[in-house]
């Protein structure tokens, strides 16, 4: 006997696909459990969902209340996507920040200047990323919440000095990441993964590439993690590849932009909508309303390679770029 799934369903669905936290994961499956058609053909997936729920509570309270520290790493998302900065002591990490996003986070000749994270926004053409600065990352000791803080990012930027010893500081970050069983990939595919682990995108930054013979420090590093990683030679400081780091940083995260306009009208090209990788025309009407996608009978569509103006069913995936003209 067929589901039937209804809208109201797959929007649940796919909110609790996207969720991050487990009170948001919660949250969303409370709505799939409402909404769910209440017949014989979806009796064994409200029984998973069920299970899934007892898990996810289960989950909650093991969890103990968050202490001051974890509540220091706690940052709220704003924008298209939430980027981590990592690195050991002193690599450049808030002078990169500063120069990226114009918040202010101290720079000092230092070690450990920086002793909360900070976030601040990043403009990329259209969109706005967040960046979060964050306090060094020193052997052997992590401050609870930080792990946390790189789970739920999107994606993480690496940032090594390479003046010293870049690839020694990459070993210590891998190590460090390890113990908090997170694993970064930069490309390919990323494996899966053993129950409790993370993984992450990560693109290397070898940063301070002004100073005296830094380019040879960079090119080791390099030669050593090329064929893993995305990496840039960079300098804060003086902002060099900054639009490069930019570029790179929207690969990374893996999401389009489109944009929809109404009948006749015309597209506003600077409000985008942003989506995965892979996602359809009924996620770009989930994103503009509930209603929209209940009642979406087809789209038209310029770009895709397609002629311009072509109709696509619900289920076409759209493009990066793509202009999308809903029909109700
Ligand atoms: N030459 C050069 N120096 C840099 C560059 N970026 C940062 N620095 C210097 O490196 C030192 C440390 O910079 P910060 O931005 O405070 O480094 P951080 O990684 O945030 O340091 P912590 O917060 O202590 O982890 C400062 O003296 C900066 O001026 C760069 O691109 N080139
Ligand atoms: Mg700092």
């Amino acid at each position: 006997m067929p589901a039937n799934l209804t809208p109201q369903y797959l929007e649940a669905e796919a909110k609790f696909k996207q969720a991050k936290t487990t009170q948001e994961k919660i949250k969303a499956l409370e709505v799939m459990m409402a909404v769910i058609p209440k017949h014989k053909g979806t009796e064994r997936l409200r029984g998973q969902l069920k299970s899934r729920m007892a898990k996810l509570k289960e989950e909650l309270q093991k969890r103990p209340t968050l202490g001051r520290a974890e509540q220091a790493y706690t940052v709220k998302r704003e924008g298209s996507a939430q980027v981590v900065l990592l690195g050991l002591p002193n690599c450049g990490k808030s002078t990169l920040f500063s120069k990226a996003t114009h918040a202010f986070s101290e720079v000092a000749d230092y070690p450990f200047t920086t002793q909360k994270p900070i976030p601040g926004m990043m403009k990329f053409e259209n969109l706005q990323i967040q960046l979060v600065d964050t306090p060094p990352i020193q052997l052997d000791h992590i401050e609870p919440g930080f792990s946390n803080l790189i789970r739920n990012a999107d994606a993480l930027l690496i940032v090594i000095d390479v003046t010293e010893d870049p690839i020694f500081q990459m070993e210590v970050l891998l190590e460090e990441l390890n113990r908090m069983k997170i694993m970064i990939a930069g490309k390919g595919t990323i494996p899966s993964l053993e129950v409790g682990w993370a993984s992450l995108r990560a693109l290397l930054l070898g940063n301070k590439c002004d100073a005296k013979n830094a380019m040879e420090g960079y090119r080791a590093f390099e030669g050593r993690f090329k064929e893993d990683f995305p990496l840039l030679p960079i300098s804060a400081k003086e902002g060099m590849n900054f639009d490069e780091l930019k570029k790179e940083v929207y690969q990374l995260l893996d999401i389009i932009r489109v944009y929809t306009k109404a009948p006749g009208g015309g597209p506003d090209l600077t409000e985008p909508v942003v989506l995965k990788k892979g996602s359809t025309v009924e996620d770009v009407a989930l994103s503009i309303h509930k209603d929209f996608l209940k009642k979406l009978r087809y789209a038209k569509i310029w770009g895709s390679g397609k002629f311009d103006g072509q109709m696509v069913k619900r289920d076409y995936k759209v493009n990066e770029g793509d202009i999308i003209e809903m029909h109700i």
